[in-house]
């Protein structure tokens, strides 16, 4: 798992904040020392929960990734990218059923509401990654770097592993919804 990780980042970015902030009024809000109960900044990056990417066999040109995006900060935060060392593009994609039958659209952007979540999960949104220089096998791990819309970056590491049972967060629509 690497909610540890993903909230020492998130820590690190937030003094960071606090930094400038500090640097501007002379004095910061209060912290603690390990800044894991601090009192809400204007602006906090959001956390990354469980990042994956499904299994694919070794000829895959694409490998689809999940996540869940968690922003606890009193501003919606939009995902507007991500790179990663395995692949040569990383594009946002979108899952969408038209007259029953299921395609990809990519989007320039999601937002992570304020206060809420973004989920990125088979069937629906997913980070699509292009041109696999390798393609992982699970239990691997791929580091990919998350750009946020105020040019900032989070670092997740996405746990490879199968999708097509015991994730749980499999869902199937089969009817076409309203638009
Ligand atoms: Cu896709």
């Amino acid at each position: 798992m690497s909610g540890r990780t993903t909230r020492r980042l998130r820590a690190g970015a937030w003094l960071a904040a606090v930094f400038l902030a500090a640097g501007l009024s002379g004095c910061g809000p209060e912290t603690t020392d390990t800044g894991s109960e601090v009192a809400e900044p204007t602006v906090v990056n959001p956390t990354v929960v469980d990042p994956w990417i499904r299994a694919a066999p070794p000829t895959a040109r694409v490998l689809a990734g999940y996540l869940v995006l968690e922003n606890p900060g009193a501003q919606a935060v939009t995902l507007v990218g991500a790179t990663s060392p395995v692949a040569a593009m990383v594009e946002i994609h979108e899952t969408v059923v038209r007259d029953g039958v299921a395609s990809m659209e990519r989007r320039p952007e999601l937002v992570v509401p304020a206060g809420g979540q973004l989920v990125l999960e088979p069937g629906g949104a997913h980070l699509m990654f292009m041109q696999p220089s390798a393609v992982p096998v699970a239990g691997e791990t791929v580091p990919v770097t998350l750009s946020l819309g105020d040019g900032s970056t989070l670092e997740a590491v996405f746990a490879v592993r199968d999708g097509a049972a015991g994730s749980g967060h499999e869902h199937h629509h089969p009817e076409p919804g309203p638009d």
